[in-house]
């Protein structure tokens, strides 16, 4: 299994505008300023420019457009050396609302970029998630493994699953360059205001009740974003071609443990949040092992205080408020005629 160094010059980031890919921008632009990036984004309602502002405009480019769009691959495509594919529709209740924006840039994107890709002999990696695996009982002591079958819950999870699918067969069937990282809860700055954490202290920022599905005892198991960032970029250069790595870092915690630990910060009682409706199909607890990404490819997390990260991230929503208010309300307005 052993494979060159790969050294990235030139690469295109999908989904470099939303809240993982954009922290992988700033990271590579911050760690790797020999290698230039190519945004590529449609700007969805998830998508904001600002997010990769300040970058210097010798190293990161954004494009327009949508990963579906097999002219625009074609033209941007050649003279790159990599595609790290982060672009996705990815909340899940959306996903339960209106499935068919994820079978679109979810399934079909991926397939357009996996197209591209091959044609012109590019490096791929894909950016997924432990959805894809189903669900652990919350007594159960096993942690999913990179090559656990694939059992996904939600419209969200099971495009995330199909995708995968497809980079597995693309690389098995046309020899295309691929890896695939399967990723837990990321949390941390830049997050958009309808995920959970930042959801909560945009809330109790806004005077608002947070709220909680269900009995809160679902659990995620959260990494820091820029933990993640690290790991792809390990996984980019280091990987072995046709594998899949499981990116976590132990931070399995229940809902109301995480609510209530935002809570404190925040100076609000322990009790100040409302039950609402439980999400159809949701998903008990997410576990990873990362096992095979710490021992073939020497990565650990250096966000290993949950405490320390989420005092951080609460301090980054207060003085964000730019950043996050012109979403806030149209984002409630969705969750209220939902119930939640
Ligand atoms: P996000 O919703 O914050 O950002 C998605 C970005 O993709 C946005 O900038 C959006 O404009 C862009 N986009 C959407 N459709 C597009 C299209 N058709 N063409 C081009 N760009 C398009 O998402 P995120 O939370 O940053 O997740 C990024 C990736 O990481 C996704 O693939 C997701 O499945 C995966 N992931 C997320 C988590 C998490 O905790 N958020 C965990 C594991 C894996
Ligand atoms: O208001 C809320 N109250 C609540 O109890 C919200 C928004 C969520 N929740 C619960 C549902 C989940 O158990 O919190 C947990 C986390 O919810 P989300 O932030 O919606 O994340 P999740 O559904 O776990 O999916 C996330 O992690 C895996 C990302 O959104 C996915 O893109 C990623 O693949």
């Amino acid at each position: 299994m052993s494979e060159e160094l790969f050294e990235p010059h030139n690469i295109i980031v999908t989904g470099g505008c939303g809240f993982i890919g954009s922290n992988f921008v700033r990271w590579v632009a911050e760690n790797h300023p020999e290698c230039h990036v190519t945004v590529l984004d449609k700007l969805t309602y998830a998508g904001n420019p600002d997010n990769i502002a300040g970058l210097p405009e010798s190293q990161v480019e954004l494009v327009v457009g949508d990963v579906c769009d097999a002219a625009l691959l074609d033209r941007l495509v050649p003279g790159h050396d990599a595609i790290v594919h982060y672009a996705a529709e990815s909340h899940n209740d959306n996903s339960i609302l209106d499935p068919e924006p994820f079978v679109q840039t979810n399934v079909v994107g991926t397939y357009r970029l996996l197209q591209a890709a091959r044609k012109h002999d590019v490096r791929y990696h894909h950016i997924s998630t432990d959805e894809v695996y189903g669900d652990l009982a919350l007594d159960e002591p096993r942690r999913f493994r990179p090559d656990d079958p694939y059992k996904p819950s939600s419209p969200y999870s099971s495009t995330k699953a199909s995708s995968d699918l497809l980079v597995r067969a693309w690389h098995r069937t046309y020899g295309v360059r691929a890896t695939i990282s399967n990723c837990s809860n990321n949390y941390g700055p830049y997050q958009h205001v309808e995920k959970f954490i930042p959801r909560q202290i945009t809330s109790i920022l806004c005077g608002i009740r947070p709220k909680l599905y269900g009995d809160g005892r679902n659990v995620r198991d959260w990494i820091h974003t820029e933990d993640h960032s690290r790991a792809v970029w390990d996984i980019l250069t280091k990987g072995h071609m046709g594998e899949t790595y499981l990116i976590g870092a132990d931070g399995e915690k229940d809902n109301i443990h995480v609510l209530q630990a935002i809570l404190e910060r925040m100076g609000q009682p322990a009790d100040a949040f409302d039950w609402v409706r439980d999400r159809p199909g949701h998903d008990r607890r997410y576990a990873i092992d990362p096992t095979k990404l710490e021992t073939e490819l020497g990565w650990k997390p250096i966000h290993t205080d949950f405490s320390e990260g989420l005092d951080q991230t609460v301090e980054w929503y207060r003085s964000h408020e730019d950043w996050w208010r012109p979403a806030k309300e149209a984002t409630e307005k969705k969750y209220a005629a939902q119930g939640q």
